[in-house]
């Protein structure tokens, strides 16, 4: 089997052959029947999001409306919903950033003037999709 990804390595297959014999003696007369079982191991959400992306970007106050300042990334080592990521801004955006859920894009809402503010704190959570969320599968990360 080829290497997979990250989030494709917690599913293992195990193959088993189970033999099932009688006890009778000699065993030249004993009776077997030998059945093959694949044992699939589900994944586990065992692995919280964590953030690849810099802490910190740098973005021109004069920079258009609307338009992707930068994008966060976070990586989850898990396999299928638990290892997918969404993205969220926190409330302390104050309107001034959206996030796109699904790409971790950050536009830009509201009108910089660096003479007034020249360094915004956002706080991004990142989400798997595991069902049901457990609480403690996403961490929070501040972008200036
Ligand atoms: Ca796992
Ligand atoms: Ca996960």
């Amino acid at each position: 089997m080829p290497e997979q990804g990250v989030g494709q390595r917690e599913t293992i297959l195990l193959h088993v052959t189970v033999t099932a014999s009688d006890s009778v003696q000699p065993e030249s007369l004993q009776l077997t029947s030998t059945a093959h079982v694949i044992v699939v191991v589900q994944d586990v959400n065992d692995n919280a999001p964590r953030f690849v992306s810099g802490p910190s970007v740098r973005i021109p106050e004069d920079v258009a409306l609307h338009s992707v300042v930068t994008t966060v990334h976070a990586e989850d080592g898990d396999a299928g919903s638990n290892g997918e990521v969404l993205y969220y801004l926190n409330s302390n955006s104050s309107g001034m950033f959206s996030i796109n859920t699904s790409t971790g894009e950050i536009s830009l809402e509201g009108t910089l003037d660096r003479e007034q503010v020249d360094t915004l704190t956002i706080t991004i959570t990142a989400a798997d999709k595991a069902r049901p969320a457990p609480g403690n599968h996403y961490e929070s990360h501040d972008a200036c």
